[in-house]
Parts: structure tokens; sequence; C-alpha cells
């Protein structure tokens, strides 16, 4: 079989319809119309070493339409990738395989991020390219300077986050991202133009990338479009328009040929169109031979690039920053803080605590970069001295993300796992919703990404319910794998933002109040107590005969409770729960005897109920909200909702004469 770039496409194509076929299940199509763009990448012009899929300066590929997942585990079978052996792809989709449905960062080398959610892989690619430029500023271009390519459907650019996604880059001017847009008209309904009337080409245009359109089945006219990507000056975009299921014979171009829609028949069918003799799972060997090759291409340049560093004066703070270790000293100054504070509590918004804890953070942390999506002010991300990170130099540490919560939240994400870089960025608690799609697929890529969110309940407010979290806290906790925290005061929110750095796998987010609340600890602490996720802040004074639980601004509510059941002789404990999961991370014992087994428990949080069930039981009090707040001052509110000191008391006396 002759070498050619079409005869190393088609065994993409043949790749991909063995695998589903053997699944009966997964999506041929995208890869059969695309596999012409992307094997000229992948064996022209992206810049990888298939021996060293970690090499720091390695191009980044995203593939944000996911579902072609067959796409990608081909590529990576093909060019060499240790890995994604044969018998893998043979596995597609099954229990325990390294070629799970859609791509998963953290599980399949040389997938660089989790894909599948329609519109996520090109937002997160934004944040790569961010953190390529913020390091290059930092580090130099002879250790940094590389691209991200990426691979979007129709889905992706219907889907309202790459609109957030395309405008920041255009605005960033991230010259080396280039997007290959699969331009094939087909979605799974049908048609795309069943629900499309835009022009992408234009749209692209109208948010400052350069814009070229082109056969993208065509290979030569897609190398030299690639050729035409690296020298623009801002980021590109490449429609490719293909045919989907493109040498699939009879079926080729099908609009409903999306997902597994080659049986029998019609895949002898397409083995016959591309000339195809192999057996299933079979390449030729001069075709896996050529494959390889270009595997290999990368090799001496990253050789070139190790010798490099080796050399280089930056090279240990490099290394320290890419594995993603902190400075040795990067919290003397926030303990020195918290030392401050115990000594002489004070009262603020804990918003304003966070804004205090990152003045001492990110002097020390080098890569902490911060943002927030328009309401910096209000969220306290940005500290004396930070600069804006933009073009032309990109050494500013704070990036203004615009109104665009979600593309911020994704772009962090793929700050996050370009690496180097550890972001943070703020919005107002009830928003997370928007963002909600991109902190829960950070949460499952297990990544350090810190949500800062102010604002946290009706303690805003003024602004009333369109702007209330309510059930918000409840929803974020039901999200796997992320740190939810919310601090009480100045040092449990130094505490906690010392937590979220600490914890490289698992994304926090950060709830802080808008208005002003008492200090709880005012006494040193041996040890970060926010990072046993709830511990007693106070013990009662006698046999205790009930304890309060309280996260945030609630627990300063708990503690005066506490104050007026005393009086009364009534022994009482108040225990903050700044955070739920890492209170689910500590041993029995320890979960047993905080909670404790006082007759009467009462939860106090100015949110839903939902979840206080583990602290308080079944037949426990709470003291919070049951339905959406009111636009009103926050005292007034607190009032109103029956969240004080007044109504905890009584509900713990009525309990106990109950
Ligand atoms: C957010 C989201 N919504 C819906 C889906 C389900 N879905 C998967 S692929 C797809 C159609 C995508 O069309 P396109 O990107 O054009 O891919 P093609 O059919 O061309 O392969 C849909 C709706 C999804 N994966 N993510
Ligand atoms: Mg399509």
């Amino acid at each position: 079989m002759p070498v050619t770039p079409l005869a190393m496409a088609d065994a993409i194509r043949v790749l991909s319809i063995d695998a589903v076929h053997k699944a009966r299940s997964g999506h041929q199509g995208m890869p059969m119309g695309m596999a012409d763009a992307a094997t000229a990448l992948w064996t022209k012009v992206l810049k990888y070493d298939a021996s060293q899929p970690l090499w720091p300066d390695r191009d980044r590929f995203v593939l944000s339409a996911g579902h072609g997942s067959m796409l990608l585990y081909s590529l990576l079978h093909l060019s060499g990738f240790k890995a994604m052996t044969m018998a893998e792809i043979e596995q597609f989709r099954q229990w325990g395989s390294k070629t799970p449905g859609h791509p998963e960062y953290g599980h399949t080398p040389g997938v660089e991020t989790t894909t599948g959610p329609l519109g996520q892989g090109i937002a997160t690619s934004v944040g790569m390219a961010m953190a390529e430029r913020a390091l290059a500023a930092r580090f130099g271009d002879e250790l940094v300077d590389h691209r991200t390519w990426v691979i979007a459907g129709d889905g992706c650019l219907m889907e309202g986050v790459s609109h957030e996604a395309i405008h920041l880059a255009g605005r960033l001017k991230l010259a080396k991202l280039t997007v290959l847009f699969d331009n094939n008209d087909v979605t799974i309904d049908g048609a795309a133009t069943i629900a499309e009337t835009g022009d992408q080409v234009m749209r692209f245009k109208a948010a400052g990338w350069a814009v070229k359109a082109i056969d993208g089945n065509d290979a030569g006219q897609v190398r030299r479009a690639l050729a035409w990507a690296r020298r623009q000056d801002r980021p590109s975009m490449i429609a490719c328009k293909t045919v989907i299921d493109f040498r699939a014979g009879p079926k080729a171009g099908d609009p409903h040929g999306h997902g597994y829609s080659l049986f029998d028949a019609e895949i002898a069918e397409a083995r016959a169109t591309m000339g195809w003799t192999a057996p299933p799972f079979v390449i030729p060997d001069e075709i896996a031979k050529a494959w390889r090759a270009a595997g290999r291409r990368g090799a001496r340049p990253r050789k070139a690039w190790e010798r490099r560093l080796a050399a280089h004066p930056k090279r240990v703070e490099f290394e320290r920053a890419m594995r993603g270790d902190l400075p040795d000293d990067a919290f003397d100054a926030l303990a020195a803080h918290i030392d401050k504070l115990a000594a002489a509590p004070a009262d603020n918004a804990t918003r304003a605590w966070s804004g205090a804890a990152l003045e001492t953070l990110i002097p020390a942390i080098p890569e902490m970069i911060g943002g927030s999506a328009d309401l910096t002010g209000s969220n306290n991300t940005l500290t004396k001295g930070m600069s804006v990170f933009d073009a032309p130099d990109y050494a500013g540490r704070y990036v203004h993300y615009g109104v665009r919560e979600h593309g911020m939240a994704a772009a962090m994400n793929g700050m996050a796992l370009h690496g180097g870089v550890i972001p943070y960025s703020g919005t107002f608690l009830c928003f997370a919703d928007y963002s909600r799609a991109a902190i829960r697929i950070g949460a499952l890529m297990g990544i350090r990404v810190i949500h800062v969110m102010t604002h946290d309940s009706i303690g805003l407010g003024e602004d009333g319910p369109t702007h209330q979290p309510v059930e918000h806290l409840a929803a974020l906790r039901a999200i796997p794998n992320l740190n939810v925290f919310r601090p009480a005061d100045g040092v449990e929110t130094a505490e906690c933002w010392e937590a979220a750095l600490h914890h490289r796998e698992t994304p926090s987010l950060i709830a802080l109040s808008r208005q002003k609340t008492a200090a709880v600890r005012r006494a040193a602490a041996d040890r970060n107590l926010s990072a046993h996720g709830a511990y007693e802040l106070a013990a009662a004074e006698g046999e205790a005969k009930v304890t309060l639980f309280a996260s945030g601004t609630e627990v300063a509510i708990a503690v005066a409770a506490r104050e007026a059941l005393q009086a009364d002789g009534i022994g009482t404990r108040v225990v903050s729960t700044p955070c739920w999961e890492l209170f689910d991370a500590q041993d029995l014992s320890y979960r047993l005897e905080t909670i404790g087994g006082s007759p009467v428990r009462i939860a106090v949080e100015a949110g839903v109920r939902q979840g206080w069930e583990r602290f308080i039981g079944e037949d426990g009090g709470f003291v919070g909200m049951h339905g959406f707040g009111a636009s009103a001052p926050a005292e007034r509110l607190y009032r109103e909702f029956n969240i004080t000191a007044e109504a905890v008391a009584d509900l713990a006396k009525a309990r106990l004469r109950a």
C-alpha cells in the first residue's frame, strides 16, 4: 500500500470504524471527516514526542468534539504513544480500558483535557494558550514556546461557552491558538441548518480572529492553512469543510452519519472505497512505520529543549512551577497574618479577609494568576501592585475575563491543565450556575483551580433574590471532588486559602460574604483547624445539651446563640463547618467526636437545609432559608427570614422542652 497522506488518514478512518463496530457504540462520522486535517496536523506541524507525552514545551492538542474520541485514540496509537496499544483500541468504551467513550484527562496518556460536554474543550484551550503566554513571559521563549491546536465541531460552536471563549481569546490576541472547525454541516438531529444560520467565519472575524475557509478533506489545503495559521498575529480559525463519514462509500455525507451507523455491509463498502484489505485492527506495516516516524519528529526539538533547560538559570524555578510544588516560603506571610488576627481579632466581610490573605499569597507564589468576571472590586481578587495580563508582553498576573463566568471557569481549567500556573478568579456565588459545567469537569479532572465566589447569601442585601444564592452551597457540595469552603472570619478565610492551595487534585470554591461579620476565632491555634473541614469552635460549659453547627457568617450567629443559652445555664457547643468535603476525609473517630452526642442538634446556614442531616440527623433543628430571598438591607433580611441568635436559642430551648 503506497504511503500517502490519504492512506495515513484512511488508517484513522478504518480504526474508528472497527472500534465503533466492535463496541457497537461510539462515533465514526467525525473521525472519518477530520482524519485528513488531523493527519496533516499530527504528521507535519504538531510539536510533540510520542515517547514523552508530558514534555512541557509540547504543543497542546484539544479534541473539543470529544464524541470523536476515536480520532484522538487513533492518533495516539498510530503515532506511537506507548499506552495506546491496539488492544486498547479493541477495548474501545469497555470497562477499565484507556479508551473510554469520551477522552478523559489523567486516564489516558496524551489526552490533554477531558472533553465531551460540547464547548468545554475550545473554552479550556483558551486557558492553555493563556498559560503558555504567562510562562513565556516569566521564563522566556527558550523554555516556553508552543502552540495550542483545537478541533471543534458545529456543536461546540453552537454552545454559548464558545462565544465567551472566542471573544476572550480574540481580546487577548492569543496568536498561538488555532481552531480547526469541522465544518461538516451535520449534528445529531441531521443537517446543521435545521438549527443554524450563523456564519462562523464572520463570527470569529468579529471576535478578532484570523480566519480561513478550506476544503478539510484536501491534505494540501490543510497543510497550507496550518502554515498560514502559524504566521498570524492573532488567534486563527480554519473552517474545514469536510464530509462526515468521508470515504465510507454511499454513506459518506449522510446527515445521520454522526454516530454508530456503519454495519457489516457498509463497512465492506467503506473498506472497498479506501482499498483497505488488511483485517480489522491491523495497520499495514509501511503505513504504521510512517506514522511512528511522525510521532518521533519531536524527539530532536525535545532533546534540544532539554539541553536549554539544563543550562538555564531559571531551571530549578521552572521545574518547581511545572511540578506544581509551592515555594518553600509560600505561607510564611499568611501565617504571620493569621497570628496577627488571632492576637487582635477584627470584624470584617470574609471577602475582605480573602483580599487580605491574597495580599500575602500573591507576592509569595509567583505562579498564581487571578482574575474576575467583571466584579474585581466586589470579589477582592486584585491585590496591590498586581498588573493586568494582556498582549503584548503577558507579564501581568490579573485577567479581566469580562462578564464570562463559564468561559472564565473553563479557561482556568485549561491554565491548570497546562501546568506552571495556579489560576483563581472571582464572581458572585449565585453565578456559579453559569460556570457549573466547567467547575464540574475541573472536579472530574482533579486539577487545582480556585473559584472565589463572594456575595454568598441573603447577606448581600439589596440586590435581592436574583443575586442571593440559596440552593447553591447544597448544589456545589453535591459535586464530587470539589472542596466547597465557606469560612467564618479572617482566620478561617486565611486557613481555607492555605488548604485550597495545598489540594493539587481537587478544585476549590471559596464562598465569601459581602457583609461584615464578627471574628469567631479569638485565640491562636497550633494548626489549620479549617483544614479538618469541621471542628469544635467553642466547647460547652458544663454538660453539652445543645450543639450548634454553622458555616460562614452564620457561625457568628451560632456563637451569639451559645452565649444566650449558656447564660440560661444550657451547656452549648459550637461546631464550625468550613468545608464538608475535608470533614469527610477525617477519620471516623474525629468525625463522631466533632458531631458529638448532644440531645439537641441545630444547624444554622443562610441556605437550604439539604445535606445538613449529616450533622444534625433527620430530626435535627434547622435555621436557614426555605425559599428565595428578597431585596432589602441585610440585617432586615436576617430578621425577616428568622436567621438570628434569638431564633436559634428559642429553637434549642423548645427542643429541650419537647
Ligand atoms: C453540552 C452537550 N450537549 C449535548 C451533547 C450531545 N451531543 C454529542 S455530539 C452532538 C452533536 C454535535 O454535533 P457536531 O459537533 O457537529 O458533531 P458531528 O455530528 O459533526 O460529529 C450532541 C448534541 C453533548 N455531548 N454535550
Ligand atoms: Mg458537525
